[in-house]
């Protein structure tokens, strides 16, 4: 339990201020919805100004510091991210309800981006071509694209701060950063440990507050070359919009309808255990997390069976005690989006519930926001309840006739984030693989679990074509722009497709 309220400021040039306005808001333990966890300041768009004109004037400074010292900064404060990892995953469990060792979980995905983005300080690399005339030469290299305004949601509240972070600012970028407004005490905490590794002013600044001012003022402010947002469909596709008009990059990572298929020849008890943790871990908060469970209809009773009677045996409650399985949602209004879909479940969908469907108060629970996991089965892929996003512990199962019926349902959404098959035929695993529209694919475990140094992203309405985090084509995409040199050493004038 938190001790003591946490008192947030925002960190513009190497300060920690207030709001100008001095307002403030404040966070709330979701698992003891009484218990204030932090208070910070509610910024202003006279706020964001002098960040986005702090970050502006870091900027060059920052882009012409070698990439390797640039790394060994970041080096620096992923090691004090590790030092810290007890109190951060604590923190996390706090302030977002997650159990703690997923809470630790998000904790070391930062420390696992800030270790590899550190080393990009040493790679970063360019190409190097050959060149059609005599004594010259082409290269490319990569640039920073200027000051990132980076917004970030609350579901992992260091790890993906900590995704857009370390490679904006390995690649050159300065930022202004707006976390979601329900965990800003974990945005704190990790600025600190950038602030504490002696990153110079002006390069990351927190600005806390809400969507509608702060977060708004960012996306529009002429002082910003480039957004990377994760959140809902609905604020990323206004993002969106309102960077193409200002030709502005941006990176949306948005909502999932993530689904496992499960063949007739799976090892049943691991499919179980995989749609499990994939839709009830994290309290179905994830834009991974398992919603949907699309079964051979040979297994079908058997698979639900088996999946119901586990779900019945999680144990909910406070993220804190090593025993809880599931914790709280974040808030009141995702227990009542949870429940107003349970209900269009059960009456307009006329789907069939399992178990769950109903607010969990039991015992120490009857303070936060807990819902019972929750199971629907004789679900159509129309349904809303199998098309939209919900973002809570509701699991919904569809059966298929066949391979290619299963693909053609897991592609009837339209999201497409991450897709799972547990099958031992590797013939169906390769053509899922190929048919599955999705960013992700998994063969024989869940939908979730992304490791850093693989692309992250998804496909159709998940995104816009960034991939996050690192290898060919992940944040490095996003965080740079191309840049090509030719130098001719010949001493005259040769003419391309000329000469
Ligand atoms: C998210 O839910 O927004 O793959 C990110 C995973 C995690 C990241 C999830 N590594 O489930």
């Amino acid at each position: 339990m938190a001790e003591r309220i946490i008192r947030i400021k925002n960190y513009i040039g190497g300060q920690w201020l207030d709001s100008e306005s001095k307002q403030t808001f404040k966070s709330m333990n979701p698992a003891v919805n009484t218990e204030t966890v932090a208070v910070a300041p509610q910024s202003t768009q006279k706020d964001v100004d002098y960040a986005v004109k702090t970050a502006r004037k870091a900027f060059d400074a920052w882009r012409l510091t070698p990439a390797p010292k640039r790394g060994e900064i970041l080096y620096k404060a992923s090691q004090l991210i590790l030092e810290r990892k007890k109190q951060l995953g604590e923190l996390v469990t706090i302030e977002m309800g997650k159990v703690i060792n997923e809470g630790l979980g998000d904790v070391q995905e930062a420390i696992d981006i800030g270790y590899y983005f550190a080393g990009e300080g040493r790679r970063s690399f360019g190409q190097t071509m050959p060149c059609e005339l005599k004594e010259k030469s082409v290269r490319t290299i990569r640039e920073p694209v200027g000051v990132f305004g980076l917004i970030t949601p609350w579901n992992f509240p260091i790890a993906i701060p900590a995704w857009k972070i370390f490679p904006a600012l390995i690649y050159g970028n300065t930022v202004v950063f707006k976390p979601s407004k329900y965990t800003p005490a974990c945005a704190f905490k990790l600025v600190e440990c950038f602030a504490d590794a002696g990153l110079p002013k002006g390069v990351l600044n927190l600005v806390n507050g809400f969507g509608e001012e702060a977060g708004n003022h960012l996306v529009t402010h002429d002082g910003i070359d480039g957004i990377s947002f994760t959140g809902s469909s609905i604020v990323g596709k206004r993002i969106g919009a309102t960077c193409a008009k200002k030709l502005k990059k941006h990176s949306l990572e948005m909502g999932g309808k993530n689904c496992v298929i499960v063949m007739d020849d799976a090892k049943l008890d691991l499919a179980v255990e995989g749609a499990l943790w994939g839709g009830f871990g994290t309290t179905g908060q994830r834009c991974t997390a398992v919603s949907r469970v699309i079964v051979h209809k040979k297994v079908f009773d058997n698979f639900k069976k088996k999946f119901v009677a586990a779900a019945k045996k999680l144990k909910l409650g406070n993220g804190l005690k090593p025993t809880t399985e599931v914790g709280p949602l974040v808030n009141l209004d995702a227990v009542q989006k949870t429940h107003e879909y349970v209900r269009i479940g059960r009456n307009e969908d006329k789907a069939k519930m399992l178990c769950g469907g109903d607010y969990y108060k039991n015992g120490e629970c009857k303070k936060g926001h807990f819902y019972q996991p929750t199971i629907f089965t004789n679900v159509k892929p129309n349904m809303r309840i199998a098309q939209e996003e919900i973002f809570g512990p509701v699991v919904a199962l569809l059966q298929a006739e066949n391979l290619k019926d299963a693909i053609k349902i897991a592609n009837s959404t339209k999201y497409g984030l991450s897709m799972s098959i547990y099958t031992e035929n590797v013939r169906a695993a390769e053509t899922a693989a190929r048919d599955l529209q999705s960013g992700l694919i998994y063969i024989n475990s869940p939908t979730i679990g992304a490791e850093i140094q693989t692309p992250f992203g998804g496909l159709k309405n998940t995104g816009n074509g960034h991939r996050e985090a690192g290898g060919i084509g992940g944040a490095i995409e996003t965080y740079t722009e191309m840049k090509v040199v030719y130098n001719d050493f010949s001493g005259k004038l040769q003419k391309a497709q000329i000469d």
